[in-house]
């Protein structure tokens, strides 16, 4: 506290907060996959539907909150025009008036609405809509509607394995060594003593 007595305030930085969809890309993926059938046509709503993100709006004031719309929500540094969408995130097409909007299950295929038929979700190569429906890809984003979709946390590490018995008397002995080196008999001694103790234990 300075002299005068006024507590010194600290200018925090605070980073802008942003919105996360509530499922990650592993339960995304899930997700995607029990999804059977769809209003034909509502590939944005099916898709951010399985991400759990808000409605994009109306961004290009067609008419229409469509796949478009969502691919212009996502933020420029979410975006990737990479053909390796990563699993668990919203992959786009352009090249007509609506566009399309589907999920990434990674290793080059992705679930969509429409895809197994009208009202049908399916399981397709990424470049189907392409082949099929005359489509440009776009690109993924990290984001849904502009809502990042988290990564699964990792798993937690391994239990180490319980030292057996024989590597515990070893240990301990190499501490009574260290004890005696650095010149204390007496509790090089005591651990020595541990040790015999640990080794007859049954
Ligand atoms: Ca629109």
């Amino acid at each position: 506290m300075p002299a005068n007595g006024t507590p010194v305030r600290r200018r925090v930085t605070k980073e802008i907060p942003v919105n996360v969809t509530p499922y990650d890309r592993a339960q995304i993926v899930e997700r995607a996959k029990a999804s059977k059938t769809n209003t034909p046509r509502y590939c944005q709503l099916w898709t951010r539907g399985i991400c759990g993100s808000p409605s994009a709006g109306d961004r290009d004031r067609d008419g229409d909150a469509d796949a478009i719309d969502g691919w212009l929500s996502e933020p420029a540094k979410y975006r990737h025009t990479d053909r390796n969408p990563p699993a668990g995130v919203p992959v786009a097409y352009g090249g007509s008036a609506n566009g399309h909007r589907a999920i990434s299950l990674g290793g080059g295929m992705i679930r969509s609405t429409d895809a197994g038929g009208a009202g049908k979700v399916a399981t397709v190569p990424l470049d189907w809509p392409e082949r099929t429906w005359g489509l440009t890809y776009l690109g993924w984003s990290d984001t849904c509607d502009g809502w990042l979709i988290p990564t699964p946390p990792p798993p937690p590490p391994p239990k180490p394995e319980p030292l057996s018995r024989e590597q515990k008397v070893k240990v301990v002995r190499r501490q009574a060594r260290r004890a005696d080196a650095a010149g204390h008999p007496g509790w090089a001694a005591r651990l020595l003593r541990w040790a015999e103790q640990i080794g007859r234990r049954k």
